[in-house]
């Protein structure tokens, strides 16, 4: 732990949180020759790769994919070993970038932020920390995590429990011994999917507690294709403009896909619609979100496409009534994200796994040693909580934020989170986020540096006009909510609960978290803005 930090200084640029987008920005800053300081609740670098060190932990985007693209020397050196990293080999990569760009001299650890507040009067951000001390900015930069803010556990009973207790998002580091134990999960997202089939090779029991069925797909991992990494390396930078122009960041490097059909789902015979499911399902991983053009916004063209994942799960699973427990029904498919695995619906044919419906029969209480569902005490060593989190507005919602005239970031949001561009708010002037509320749906680590790059193109651009603070107009900001909320009721997604539209956290007003219209039409908005300053107040 290290000491209390009492020191006061000021800064060109704060930035909230040392993950992939904080690591970018604090190395675009210092290239820009601007004064920065980080701060970070962990011990090291990574955000998400550094908490969700569970087992089974892997990322889903291709991983030639999901990794830095401004160093191409970096790029072409880090040698990934799966096609799909897992978490420990993913946290060495984000030390390794940390090593290389000699990150770490501007990063604060174990130091996290409590309030940041403007000053009116100063023009200047105060940050302070749970360390005591006080910093002063001309920008703040939140990049503090899309899916960061985990729900702690709330169960009736809870504090009498004895056993261990475990969160996937808080993971010790220290790894926990499941050998010989009777170990229960609660959650069934990508979380919990990953985590139950390595528990369960462990564990002497498994029970699975799960509320809604998730549509699952098999990843498909493995060592990469030596011909295809030789391929990616000699043409990187190409691979990197298709993944800038593609919707959502990742073009499926080893999978190839075909770019996905301009048709609808409905307009192409049984047998060519199976033969395109089929493919792509081959693939593994999210290949499937390469299908026809309008499975995400008609409810027929999704039915096509829910039907096929629902048979491919049964066929996998030997119990007919277990397999229609794990089969989901009741929301379209896609609409919540799809959770990419490997052996997951196979472990519930082990001896050794239960599945527990908690929809038709809920949790009715934790005991001292287990849970009482249905009337029925399943005894538990271990306990964990794979129960999902306060998703973009979470991570920013725990911290003091105020912006102009005292008013606090959550009474902003209290009606609903606003945002202009997916990276600022109206009264809150110099303040900006990252892969944040309102930020379009992407690849993470590639929308880091784009936005990191478009930030540091407005401060430049400030500066050539003289001006200390920018601040989005009213206008501007509704105007980009509406776009947002438009594009979401073209889709299915307000057609079931999700936490895309906040469903997962009681109270939090129903909107569209994310901008579904795209990563072209994104830049595109955001390059005008930063071009003529119009959508800004100028100060
Ligand atoms: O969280 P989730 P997650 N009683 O919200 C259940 C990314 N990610 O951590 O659906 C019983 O998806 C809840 O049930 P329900 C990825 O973007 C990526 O798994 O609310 N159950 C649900 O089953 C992902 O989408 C990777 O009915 C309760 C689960 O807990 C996102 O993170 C890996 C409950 C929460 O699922 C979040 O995934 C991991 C209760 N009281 C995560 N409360 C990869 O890259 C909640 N649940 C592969």
């Amino acid at each position: 732990m290290a000491a209390t930090d009492k020191s006061q200084a000021h800064f060109d640029i704060v930035v909230v949180g040392a993950g992939f987008s904080g690591m970018y920005m604090v190395h675009r800053a210092r290239a820009s020759g601007l004064r920065v300081k980080c701060f970070e609740a962990g011990a090291g670098v990574g955000g998400t790769w550094y908490w969700n060190r569970y087992p089974g932990a892997r990322v889903d985007i291709e991983s030639l994919e999901y990794s830095y693209s401004f160093s191409d020397t970096l790029q072409k050196e880090w040698e990934w070993t799966e096609r799909y990293a897992a978490q420990p080999e993913l946290l060495r990569y984000a030390n390794h970038v940390a090593d290389r760009f000699d990150l770490r001299e501007d990063i604060a650890f174990e130091t996290k932020v409590q309030s940041a507040i403007f000053n009116d009067e100063a023009l200047r951000w105060v940050v302070r920390t749970d360390r005591g001390g006080e910093v002063t900015a001309q920008f703040c930069i939140f990049a503090t995590g899309l899916i960061s803010a985990p729900l702690d556990p709330d169960f009736p009973g809870l504090e009498q429990y004895r056993g261990e207790q475990y969160r996937t998002a808080r993971w010790p580091h220290e790894e926990p011994q499941f050998c010989g134990k009777r170990v229960g999960i609660i959650g069934t997202g990508s979380s919990g999917i990953q985590v139950i089939p390595k528990v369960a090779e462990i564990a002497s029991h498994l029970t699975v507690f799960q509320r809604t069925p998730a549509y699952t797909v098999p990843l498909r991992n493995g060592p990469p294709d030596p011909q295809k990494l030789v391929k990616v390396k000699a043409e990187y930078e190409g691979l990197r403009k298709l993944e800038f122009n593609s919707f959502a960041g990742f073009v499926m490097v080893h999978s190839n896909p075909e770019p996905p059909p301009t048709k609808s789902a409905l307009e192409v015979s049984e047998e060519e619609r199976q033969a395109e499911y089929e493919n792509r399902w081959a693939s593994g991983g999210l290949c499937l979100y390469y299908t026809y053009s309008d499975v995400l916004m008609s409810d027929a063209a999704n039915q096509t496409l829910s039907d096929f994942v629902r048979a491919k799960m049964k066929a996998r699973v030997k119990d007919p009534e277990i397999a229609e427990k794990l089969t989901p029904y009741e929301y379209p498919i896609l609409t919540k994200r799809l959770s990419a695995e490997t052996d997951y619906c196979e472990t519930f044919n082990r001896d050794n796994v239960r599945l527990v419906d908690v929809r038709s029969t809920p949790i009715e209480t934790f005991t001292e040693t287990g849970i009482r569902v249905d009337g029925e005490l399943i005894e538990l060593d271990a306990v964990i909580f794979a129960t999902g989190f306060d998703v973009m507005t979470g991570a920013m919602d725990r911290i003091d934020i105020r912006g102009r005239k005292g008013l606090t970031l959550k009474q902003r949001w209290s009606s609903g989170h606003t945002s202009y561009l997916g990276m600022m708010t109206h009264g809150f002037p110099n303040m900006i986020w990252m892969n944040g509320p309102g930020s379009q749906f992407f690849n993470p680590i590639l929308q880091a540096e784009f936005q990191g790059d478009w930030i540091d193109k407005v401060i430049k651009s400030l500066k050539e006009r003289g001006k200390t603070c920018f601040e989005a107009t009213e206008e501007s900001e509704d105007a980009w909510i509406r776009l947002n909320d438009d594009i979401a009721n073209m889709t299915l997604f307000p057609k079931s609960k999700n936490y895309y539209m906040g469903d997962n956290i009681p109270g939090k007003a129903r909107r569209i978290l994310f901008y579904f219209g795209g990563f072209p039409s994104y830049r595109s908005a955001c390059e005008t803005a930063a071009r003529d300053l119009d959508s800004f107040n100028l100060s």
